[in-house]
This record gives structure tokens, sequence and C-alpha cells, in this order.
């Protein structure tokens, strides 16, 4: 089996201090905790941005400064902007990272209920232009689906030259609006990629450790953080992003699957930019 790739998911875009006081907004947060995360073992770190206030935003200079500032504590870590942004971004809005020299970032493959009065949109035509801009630049894209269709969706727009293979998939599991976070659903979306295709699972709220265990199980690899969980069990707040990766890293430990340093996983994942970008 391979290496174990943890993702952190450090910031995302809609939870707040509120919800946990260590919740990074302003670019020292954001070091801090994609140190900790790192630290602890993670070897991707996903990327939303705030502005001081807590405001997110899709700026190319905000997550230029965001990037060039963890590179100096943590250069060989590997860093996946959000192209998905904030539900409400107009498309190139949110495609403003991938003007930077990056070398991976989140391409979520359909549109769905995101809470409340939410609607999260991906059309075809958005996933097209932004699986094209992805091939242009050389970036490599982690697929979000946040439900089965999504991954329908993907496979068929590869089909017709519009994201470049290998396949890695990305579960998000247990938005309001996508799917369940239950091992059925798991199941399903498992077997629903290709022969060869690699994911990762992300588990909302209390679904984030029980589907990294069954990941770490089964051979996948497992996203954890604040985007998605802000607890490290049930009522106790995680003090870190580092302290919700460790929790992983012990899951694999007891499990015997090893963790991926940042190259290893490039290996995994088969990316090609890292070369481009010394
Ligand atoms: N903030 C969500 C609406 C991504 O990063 O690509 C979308 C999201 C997905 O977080
Ligand atoms: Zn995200």
């Amino acid at each position: 089996m391979e290496k174990l790739i943890i993702t952190a998911a450090i910031c995302g875009a809609e939870v707040l201090k509120e919800h946990n006081p260590a919740v990074p907004y302003t670019v020292a947060e954001i070091v801090r905790e994609a140190k900790s995360a790192y630290d602890a073992g993670a070897s991707i770190i996903h990327l939303h941005v705030r502005y001081d206030d807590g405001t997110p935003t899709q700026n190319k200079m905000r997550f230029k400064e965001c990037i060039d500032a963890i590179k100096v504590v943590i250069p060989d870590v590997i860093i996946m902007p959000s192209t998905g942004g904030a539900v409400g971004m107009t498309n190139d809005e949110r495609l403003q990272p991938t003007e930077l020299d990056i070398e991976m970032a989140t391409l979520d493959c359909g549109t769905c209920n995101f809470g409340g009065d939410d609607v999260f949109t991906n059309t075809e035509n958005t996933i097209k232009y932004f699986g094209k801009r992805m091939i242009e630049r050389g970036i490599k894209p982690e697929l979000e689906v946040f439900d089965k269709s999504m991954i329908d969706m993907a496979l068929r727009l590869a089909k017709k030259g519009f994201i470049e293979l290998p396949f890695h998939f990305d579960f998000v599991m247990g938005v309001n609006g996508g799917i369940d976070g239950t091992l059925r659903d798991f199941t399903f979306l498992r077997h629903s990629i290709p022969e060869g295709a690699t994911y990762t699972v992300a588990g909302i709220g209390r679904y984030e450790f029980p589907l990294a265990a069954v990941a770490i199980i089964d051979g996948g690899h497992v996203r954890v953080g604040f985007e998605d969980n802000v607890f490290l069990s049930k009522g106790v707040l995680a003090k870190s992003n580092g302290e919700l990766v460790a929790k992983v890293v012990r899951l694999a430990n007891e499990f015997g699957r090893e963790i991926a340093k940042p190259d290893e996983a490039r290996r995994i994942l088969e990316m090609k930019a890292h070369d481009r970008l010394k």
C-alpha cells in the first residue's frame, strides 16, 4: 500500500473564529496553522484565504502573500489553493489563484445545495472552463465531489479532454446538500472511480475521523482541518489544525500505514509541476 497523504484544509471560507478561535484569518495565522499541520504530518495544504476581518477572498495578491509566507517556513509543502472560493463568487473571481505559479488546485465537479439558502454553483461549462485553465497552466486538479453524479461528470469531461489524467478525487462527505458520510455512501463513491485513480476523503463534522480510518485501511488518503471540522473529539475544540492531523497520524500508526512526505505525495499523485516551479 502507498504511504498516506494527509491534506490539511486549514481555513475554508465558511468557518469562523466564533466556531473555533484558532481558525486563521490573517497571513500570520494562516502560516501558523499551515506549519502546525505540516509539522504534524500533512504534505498538502488546501488553502482558502481571508482578509484580516475574516471575509473570504480569492484575491490573487492575498493568495500570493499567504503562499509566499508559508513557503518561507515550509518550502517543500504542496499548496493547493481553492478554486471553489465561497458561495456566490464569479468564475473569474474564483480562478484568480490559478494565475500564480501553483502545483495543484481544487476543481469542483458539480452544483449542490450548501446549507440554508446557499447553492454552490458549478455548471458543466464552469467545470470545462476551470479544467481547461488547469491543463493550460499545468496545475494538477483535485476533483472535489460532493455527490456520486460529480464523479460521472468528471469522467465524462475527462473523455472530452477537459481534465487530465490520472484522476485524483476528493470525496467531500456530509455537507448539508451533498452525499452523506456513511460507510455505505463511502463504498458507493469508492467503487465509482476508475481503477488506478487516487482519492482522498474529507468527512464533514463528526464524519471526519471515522472516514479517515476507513480510507487509511482502504489505501486511500485523508483530508482533515478546520474547513471540515473544528473538534478533536466530541465537544473538545481542536487547538490547531496540527492536532487534527496528529490524530490521523495516530490512526495511521495503529493500522501500520506510513505517512507520505510532500515529495512522496507528488510521486503518488503523478504531479508534474514541481520541477517547473523550482
Ligand atoms: N467553500 C465552498 C463553497 C473548494 O475549495 O474547492 C467550496 C469549497 C470547495 O470549499
Ligand atoms: Zn475548500
